[in-house]
């Protein structure tokens, strides 16, 4: 297979409701979608970075200038005739930057996979066809609030919640939340926004039968969670702290947590997303799959992951409707029972619609095997 042409585009989608976290709050998603086209297919991925470096180090003009300059290079230096295996060893030079070398191996196997007509699940070892769907659910202002996004979701049909918390509110508010469901499957994800001066925040927490508290520590802590881990009973969940597999083999070495969040552009693309999930799953570790409000490209990657057998818990793999009035692709919906379908067509199975596609796109560049980037 050889790649001829890699095109970046910065797209941008208006969200339904703004999403808050302790580190800041989105009212747009803005990324950078990847499409790799080669003699055979197309492929495309999804950076999963921000605008900002505020959930990981890397941010979308940063992550374009690594592609434009030393990522998509490589792919050409080698001849432009690399399989994703060989993308990966290729990107090995170029030290960090997970989330943009993900976007471009991802679309490299995407192509790889529709030119033989393998499904990215199918290649994986899916064992599911269908996955069970959670929701992360933004701060809210206020209580109310937060008890009637809760209870709209909860008649959606999804089959766990997470609530974002930050100091100030985080115990009283999940209190309110488990008290008015007692059932639920329900975790709190902190995004790094305590420290081990507030175990009383997770002493309290433990009474509140979590299925899980996600990164509540520095985010790229692993001994502190080991700490915070031995001394509450509630499982720790580890998402920003995993950035590539080697860091989960050390956290369950060190006990810094009981489940793993699996993100595969943070830990840098689908190849090593299958490695941590084989990691866990060999230590005994449930995963399960995490979300970076992405568009339907990168969710149809995600869902793929999570039809995975160690996938065990429900992940933040909403439908396109919880975060888009119109997504990049036909939209992905959740059945009432809270599952959702994994495509099953060749590589992620999904397109970007052309129209819409052009209409969220403020920036495009694309380079050629032969000439390298193209006048704008
Ligand atoms: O920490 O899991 C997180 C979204 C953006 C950045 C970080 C996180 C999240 C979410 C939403 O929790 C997951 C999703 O629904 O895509
Ligand atoms: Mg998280």
């Amino acid at each position: 297979m050889k790649i001829h042409e890699v095109e970046l585009r910065l797209v941008s989608l208006p969200l339904v409701r703004p999403f808050r976290t302790s580190f800041g709050e989105t009212t747009t998603k803005e990324c950078i979608l990847v499409r790799v086209a080669t003699d055979e297919a197309e492929g495309w991925g999804e950076c999963v970075c921000d605008r900002e470096p505020d959930f990981s180090a890397e941010f979308n003009a940063g992550a374009w200038e690594v592609l434009r300059t030393f990522l998509v290079p490589a792919l050409f230096r080698a001849g432009g005739d690399v399989s994703a295996v060989r993308v990966d060893e290729l990107f090995a030079s170029v030290r960090g930057h997970p989330m943009a070398k993900a976007a471009l191996l991802n679309a490299v196997l995407d192509a790889e996979l529709r030119a033989s007509g393998t499904s990215l699940a199918g290649w994986l070892g899916a064992e599911r066809d269908r996955v069970a769907c959670g929701v992360s659910v933004g701060i809210t202002p206020t209580t109310k609030d937060l008890l009637a996004q809760v209870e709209g979701y909860l008649s959606d049909g999804y089959r766990r919640i997470k609530l974002k918390i930050a100091p100030g509110v985080d115990v009283d508010r999940v209190r309110v939340i488990r008290e008015r469901w007692p059932g639920i499957l329900l975790s709190v994800d902190a995004n790094a926004a305590y420290t081990l001066a507030d175990l009383d925040v997770f002493r309290a927490l433990d009474d509140l039968d979590l299925l899980m508290v996600e990164q509540p520590l520095h985010h790229d802590d692993l001994v502190e969670h080991a700490r915070l881990q031995a001394a509450i009973r509630t499982d720790v969940c580890l998402d920003e702290s995993i950035k590539r597999p080697a860091d989960v083999t050390a956290a369950i070495a060190l006990g810094s947590c009981r489940i793993v969040n699996i993100k595969q552009g943070r830990v840098g693309g689908v190849l090593a997303a299958r490695e941590v999930h084989d990691r866990c799953r060999d230590a005994g570790v449930p995963v399960w799959c995490g979300g970076m409000l992405e568009t339907g490209v990168g969710r149809a990657t995600n869902l793929a992951l999570a039809a995975m057998p160690n996938f065990t818990l429900p992940g933040d793999t909403s439908p396109s409707a919880r975060y888009f009035p119109e997504d990049l692709t036909e939209p992905f919906v959740m059945d009432p029972d809270g599952s959702m379908a994994v495509p099953g067509g060749p590589g992620i199975g999904v397109t970007p619609v052309g129209e819409r596609l052009d209409a969220a796109t403020s920036v495009r560049e694309i380079a050629t095997a032969n000439e390298g980037w193209l006048p704008r």
